[in-house]
């Protein structure tokens, strides 16, 4: 087998992945590389491609603060626009040089012998071991597309997408399609399918609660602005910044304060549906905020479509050419998207990452649940950070902010380490455990506890470990100084660094 040694492995190619590795190398950590499965820079922005597929969060502020762009054509951002993006970003900055795409890591392991990570990865094919001091996991929770459970669903004859793997040959003209989920994609891509399908059923499960999207082409002369007028753009960003931040303020403490939130969202209702029987049927029976709340303007007006049904009695079966709700009732089908989310809380990826004590990750978080201290490092995993890790998830604002956060932390954990001589960084179990139990006294006044919806936000011991409680500069302050004394450390000589380097070895 052959292996190769680097100071820093990192494992995605995403917003986080990018991020840290940009990040590495502006502070003279050079030694790094990327591990990516996909063909290209982008994660969840390159595997969702489905139609409608776009961002809800403003352009300007979901971007990275070191690389705006004054060429964004909409107010909010689709797709093809942010995955372009992404890899210009990564263009600029050389990454791609140290990146091997096609690369799926198969298992890593921390040694404690040689205070490295040891990954194992098939790339293309050929299996390398990747030997690293620190592991940064940029493999965001969105990646791992979930498949309901349902009944028979295997066993369906026609054809099924998941909203994450679109099919871009499959053609809905005329089809008989049914789409399960109403979340943040199926919301997107329903209008696009409704124009396409000769008939379109849409099973709901719970009704999402959905604000108008306020998007809008930008032009000429504004884009000319965003490029010439100095500072321009970081105000704009500040200002959608500071007008989410006060939607934060609602969801962790005073879920009431959301009630104009909730008016909005059902003149939505009135302004897209006439038929009061589906008005009902759409609004929905929890707190506003308690699931992510939606953007948009085409969704009610495509379930309005005489094409188009919503379907909210629960699904009892899936036989080879039918969707059976529980009411016995067949609805014949030609095919059948899936637009179920993802596996968050319970991520295959957490199997295949071992700790000091040789448990995974997914076993060690099945016993005391899905935590991390600062959302970044795990005890009994040394040198290892995670990116969009444990409550660090947002339901208001943009995701780059909070990476963005977590690498000013990660660079000052490897700058702090490196100048200490410290070869093995371990988060202290009691700090960990503190801060988590502080996270939960908080999340207890949320509306995420308190509306009365279940979601993917909480984790199989029914605790909110996805979100971060509360404005998001907090988790800023915490991150900005990496805290040493919130770890046990070992100093050490330093292995001499070796280059990519071909070697047999056993295994
Ligand atoms: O997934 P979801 P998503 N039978 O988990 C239903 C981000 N995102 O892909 O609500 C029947 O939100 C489930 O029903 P219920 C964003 O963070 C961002 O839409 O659990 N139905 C729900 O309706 C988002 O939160 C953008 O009762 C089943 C739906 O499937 C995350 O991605 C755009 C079922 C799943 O909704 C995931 O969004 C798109 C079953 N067995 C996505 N299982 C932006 O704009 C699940 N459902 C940034």
């Amino acid at each position: 087998m052959t292996t190769h040694d680097v100071e820093i492995a990192i494992v995605g190619a995403g917003f986080s992945g990018l991020g840290a590795a940009v990040k590495a190398q502006e502070n003279s950590f050079d030694d790094y590389l990327v591990l990516d499965r996909g063909t290209d820079f982008g994660g969840t922005w390159r595997d969702n491609t489905y139609p409608g597929a776009a961002c809800d969060v403003p352009s300007h502020l979901y971007s990275y603060s070191f690389a705006l762009n004054p060429d964004w054509t909409r107010s909010y951002s689709h797709q093809e626009e942010i995955h372009r993006y992404i890899n210009a970003v990564a263009d600029s900055h050389g990454i791609g040089d140290k990146t091997w795409f096609g690369t799926e890591v198969t298992r890593a392991r921390w040694d404690s012998d040689a205070d490295r990570w040891i990954v194992d990865v098939d790339r293309d094919g050929t299996a390398v071991q990747v030997r690293a001091r620190h592991l940064v996991g940029g493999i965001g929770p969105l990646c791992e597309p979930n498949l309901p459970d349902i009944d028979g669903i295997g066993a369906f004859g026609g054809k099924i997408i998941h909203s994450a793997r679109w099919d871009h040959d499959y053609d809905f003209a005329g089809k008989r399609v049914a789409v399960i989920g109403t979340g943040a994609s199926a919301i997107q891509l329903v209008p696009h399918l409704a124009e396409a399908a000769g008939h379109l059923e849409v099973y709901q499960r719970t009704a999402p609660w959905i604000i108008p999207r306020t998007e809008r082409p930008y032009l000429p002369a504004e884009n000319w602005a965003f490029k010439h007028v100095p500072g321009l753009q970081n105000l704009i960003r500040g200002s959608i910044y500071t007008a989410n931040e006060v939607v934060a303020a609602g969801m962790t403490y005073a879920p009431k304060a959301l009630k104009p939130v909730e008016a909005l969202c059902r003149a939505n209702i009135f302004k897209g549906i006439r038929d009061p029987e589906l008005r009902a049927k759409v609004t929905p029976t929890f707190a506003v905020g308690c699931k992510r709340i939606l953007k948009s303007n085409d969704w009610y007006p495509a379930l309005d479509r005489p094409n188009v049904d919503l379907v909210t009695t629960g699904i009892d079966r899936i036989t080879a050419e039918a969707i059976v709700t529980a009411d016995g009732v067949e609805h014949p089908v030609d095919a059948i998207v899936v637009a179920t989310g993802f596996h968050v809380t319970d991520s295959p990826v957490f199997e295949t990452i071992h700790g000091a004590d040789g448990r995974s990750l997914a076993r060690v978080w099945d016993e005391i649940g899905m935590q991390a201290y600062k959302g970044t490092f795990v005890h009994g995993f040394p040198n290892m950070t995670l990116l969009i890790g444990p409550s660090t998830g947002l339901g208001h604002t943009s995701m780059v902010y909070m990476i963005e956060s977590q690498l000013n932390y990660l660079v000052d954990y490897l700058e702090k380490t490196k100048a200490e001589g410290i070869v093995r960084t371990d988060v202290r179990l009691d700090v960990q455990k503190k801060y988590n139990a502080d996270l939960q006294d908080k999340l207890k006044r949320s509306v995420w506890v308190t509306g009365g919806c279940s979601s993917w936000y909480k984790d199989a011991h029914g605790d909110i470990t996805t979100l971060w409680p509360g404005f998001t500069f907090d988790f800023r302050n915490a991150t900005r100084r990496f805290d040493i004394a919130a770890y046990d450390v070992v100093r050490g000589a330093r292995t001499p660094k070796k280059t990519t380097e071909p070697a047999s070895v056993t295994s």
